[in-house]
């Protein structure tokens, strides 16, 4: 038996030694120490030996056993530290690698400048208000004082929709002014909210799409008058334009729902097919304004001698034209992605309370 022993441990050590990885290890393993392992059956082996052999035979079995694990565990150990030293290699990275390069949106300038103009009068205390681009004739047209021979009314400024019962046809929204007239109409006063959002008109040359972007801004308060109204739009263009000396006057004007009305310029200088904004000798026209109608105000159930309020609109898109330099208003609606990569913005640059971008 001792001899069995010897050899047994020989076999096992070299066989150990030899494993190549953790699963041959614990092959060696079960075939060496499991229920059917062969030092297993050298311990069974030793309960038939005649009782004076036994307590010899048995400590040399269990200390085959100890030497058998404790090969088994250094195996493991060494086996383990090379299987860890051949991952690290494997899986190192080189983290001076340039990123791939991902795909990424532009945002289009007429969002951008939404936004931008959004964010200065949010800062002012207007409140987003928002309608339905299919109106009807009283709110697009009779809430705002407009008559029926009036020429913004007639078929070649309005898209009509065709007629599905008796009476005035539905209506693309040739201004945002009807949400105005609705959000009168559902709350009270004081109002002050801004209503941007697409409008429509039978229009299209250079200048003109048929289908643009306009932003209105409607104040009522107690006993609001123009001044208000001058130094909140003052405000507005020196933030939108990011400069503070930008020079400015208000020409009298007309428009059926204010009274007085007015058109407010800023001054610049074109030459050479450029126009530059800001400064200079010339006059560029950015808005309409005034003081709303007492006729909308009653229309909308408020009692003129109480409420008063201004109101402004003013182009999207010519904004964005004249801010970021784009020369052609067709271009911003054909959907040519060179366009938007050259003119488009970076998504999340959001614009600051103080007018400019955030980088
Ligand atoms: C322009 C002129 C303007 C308004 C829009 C307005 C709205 C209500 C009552 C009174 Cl509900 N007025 N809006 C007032 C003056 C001018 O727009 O040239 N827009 C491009």
């Amino acid at each position: 038996m001792e001899e069995q022993r010897e050899r047994l441990e020989g076999e096992l050590l070299a066989a150990i030694a030899a494993a190549a990885d953790l699963r041959a290890l614990e092959e060696i393993r079960v075939r060496a120490l499991g229920r059917r392992g062969e030092v297993t059956a050298l311990a069974k082996a030793v309960g038939r030996l005649p009782p004076e052999e036994r307590r010899a035979a048995g400590q040399a079995v269990n200390a085959l056993k100890r030497t058998v694990e404790e090969a088994i565990a250094r195996r493991r150990a060494e086996l383990e530290r090379i299987e860890l030293e051949r991952r690290l290699a494997r899986e190192r990275i080189d983290v001076t690698l340039p990123p791939r390069p991902r795909p990424e949106g532009r945002v289009h300038p007429v969002s951008q400048v939404t936004e931008e103009i959004v964010a200065i009068l949010a800062d002012m205390g207007f409140a987003v208000a928002e309608g339905p681009d299919v109106e009807d004739d009283y709110h697009n047209f009779t809430a705002l004082n407009i008559p029926p021979e009036h020429p913004a009314r007639q078929m070649q400024d309005t898209f009509f929709l065709e007629a599905e019962e008796e009476g005035a046809p539905l209506l693309l929204r040739t201004h945002t002014s009807p949400v105005q007239i609705r959000t009168m109409l559902a709350g009270r006063p004081p109002f002050r909210i801004i209503a941007p959002g697409r409008v429509y008109r039978r229009d299209y040359d250079m200048t003109h799409t048929p289908m643009f972007h306009q932003v209105e801004g409607l104040l009522i308060d107690r006993r609001t008058h123009m001044g208000h109204l001058k130094g909140c739009l003052i405000d507005f263009v020196r933030a939108f334009f990011e400069r503070d000396d930008i020079p400015v006057r208000f020409r009298p004007s007309f428009f059926p729902f204010t009274e007085p009305s007015a058109e407010m310029d800023i001054g610049c200088r074109r030459g050479k097919g450029q126009l530059v904004v800001g400064a200079g000798d010339d006059w560029l026209e950015i808005l309409g304004c005034g003081m709303v109608h007492p006729r909308v105000l009653e229309g909308v159930g408020l009692e003129p001698d109480v409420w008063q309020g201004f109101a402004f609109g003013l182009g999207i898109d010519r904004l964005a034209m004249l801010k970021y330099g784009i020369p052609d208003l067709r271009t911003f609606f054909e959907g040519d992605l060179r366009w938007l990569r050259h003119y488009g913005f970076v998504p999340l640059d959001i614009p600051t309370t103080y007018g400019g971008l955030s980088r």
